[in-house]
């Protein structure tokens, strides 16, 4: 069969390395489990899989499926307040199905390129 890996052959947007957690599952407070994730943007949806990825522009090199994706349509992104967490440089992402994530990077370039990169997709794929 030509069957294509839903993935492997459409470039993703944007990817890197960032470190993560989920604060709110279907709108219930969850434990921190802060963990560095391959992140990849593809479309209105946002990849995260356990550990570094190799560095190749392809979901876990076309091997792993994603740990967890996150529907941006619908949500929102803003600077965590000092509240949410005790680190430097923290998004907080809020989806449509009441989930919340904080995604930070040590590097302010880094996180300031994403967080402008969720606003764009999120204001893009608004009306969706
Ligand atoms: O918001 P919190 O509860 O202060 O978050 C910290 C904790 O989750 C802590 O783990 P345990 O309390 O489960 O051992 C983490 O190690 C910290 O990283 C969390 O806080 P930051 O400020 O790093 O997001």
């Amino acid at each position: 069969s030509t069957r294509l890996h839903p993935y492997k052959h459409k470039p993703s947007e944007k990817c890197g390395v960032l470190n993560v957690t989920k604060i709110t599952e279907n709108g219930k407070k969850v434990r921190k489990n802060w963990t560095s994730s391959w992140t990849v943007l593809q479309g209105s949806t946002l990849l995260f899989a356990k550990g570094q990825g190799g560095g190749t522009s392809w979901f876990g090199g076309g091997q792993s499926k994603p740990e967890f994706t996150v529907d941006l349509r619908g949500g929102s992104v803003e600077w965590a307040s000092k509240d949410k967490s005790s680190k430097k440089h923290v998004i907080e992402l809020k989806t449509r199905q009441g989930t919340e994530l904080l995604i930070q990077s040590e590097n302010d370039g880094v996180i300031n390129d994403w967080y402008r990169a969720l606003q764009d997709t999120i204001s893009t794929h608004a009306w969706e």
